[in-house]
């Protein structure tokens, strides 16, 4: 195999610099409050903004992330603005302007769950195993089903970490994660009766264990916003938005595939892999541009978002109806 002095998503920083990521959190801090108060004037300014969380949050401390100059793409930066208030969230609504209704999901206390083949189940506290993970920032391409795409600066760690953490056993070929349920808490979703709540997704082992695949615990330099997915959300960017799960309360490994959300509403439209492809339609609409969310812009769709040097090679032994899968 050839040797790459660059891979893909290193291709151009000059659209996505720190600057751009930090800018309106800078401005916001240098507003009005003299630097003694920066800490509390500067954590109401923010509380008013649709980004951020209503009340502290107790990993503020680990924000802003270094950033991994590893993971950068040739696109500029979303709107801050734009990313956190034009969401899909389901449990709050089937439609973009969730991002009030999110405010009211309570996200501490908030314990998180590893069981099925691992070598003992666990239940731990989120801020426990956020701060036992390697943190930094990444900035990914985001691709939804429904052809937008945006493309943010993620904080969080590698999933390679949270499966060393949770030690599964060797016969584990899925992971199985699942969004919260009514127990915890009652959101106005659930009243659809006809979603098979809760949200489920899976990826396999191997793209589980790939260095892309990412659990984001921020966005732009802070805590998550709930409309985002706090205070643990995947973040897998060759794959189709759904397969990004918000809010996760459990990781059980399983030798099974495991069924999601949308692949149990409507099988022919989304299957589990999911993978981006401009020249597989989606059932109702084509997949061959997507729209840049926060512009007007319309660019080529590519395959696997863009990651399919890095990835590709994980689809190396499907055929036939299993390929076409692949991309649903
Ligand atoms: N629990 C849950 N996770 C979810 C969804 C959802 O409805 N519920 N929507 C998915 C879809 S379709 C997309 S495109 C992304 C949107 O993430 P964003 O709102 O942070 O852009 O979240 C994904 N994760
Ligand atoms: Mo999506």
């Amino acid at each position: 195999m050839l040797f790459k002095s660059k891979r893909g998503w290193e291709l151009k920083d000059r659209d996505v610099t720190p600057e751009t990521t930090y800018w309106s959190r800078r401005k916001l801090l240098g507003t009005g409050a003299g630097l003694a108060v920066a800490g509390l004037a500067g954590a109401s300014l923010l509380n008013s903004r649709p980004g951020m969380a209503q009340d502290p949050d107790p990993t503020a401390d680990l924000y802003p992330m270094a950033r991994n100059a590893a993971y950068r793409v040739d696109r500029a930066l979303t709107d801050e603005d734009v990313a956190t208030t034009y969401n899909n969230f389901y449990e709050f609504g089937s439609h973009k302007e969730i991002w009030r209704a999110a405010q009211s999901l309570p996200i501490r206390p908030w314990t998180v769950t590893f069981d099925g083949m691992v070598e003992q189940e666990k239940t731990v506290d989120v801020d426990t195993l956020i701060r036992a993970m390697p943190l930094e920032e990444r900035v990914y391409r985001h691709r939804c089903v429904e052809a937008w795409a945006m493309t943010v600066p993620w904080s969080g760690f590698a999933m390679s970490a949270l499966i060393d953490y949770a030690r599964p056993l060797s016969g584990a070929r899925y992971v199985r994660m699942e969004t919260f349920g009514s127990d915890r808490y009652n959101a106005p979703g659930f009243r659809q009766f006809w979603y098979p709540w809760p949200y489920i997704e899976g990826l396999s082992m191997a793209e589980a264990a790939h260095e892309l695949a990412f659990i984001g615990t921020g966005l732009y330099g802070k805590p998550m916003p709930r409309q985002n997915g706090a205070p643990l959300r995947l973040v897998v960017p060759w794959k189709y938005g759904f397969k990004s799960l918000k809010s996760i309360v459990r990781f059980t490994f399983t030798d099974a595939r495991p069924l999601s959300f949308w692949e149990e509403l409507q099988a022919s439209e989304y299957g589990f892999w999911a993978n981006v492809n401009p020249d597989v339609p989606h059932p109702r609409w084509s997949q061959a541009t997507e729209r840049l969310i926060g512009s007007d812009e319309r660019v080529p769709t590519r395959i696997y978002n863009g990651y399919g040097d890095y990835v590709a090679h994980l689809y190396t032994g499907f055929a036939g109806r299993d390929r076409d899968r692949l991309y649903m």
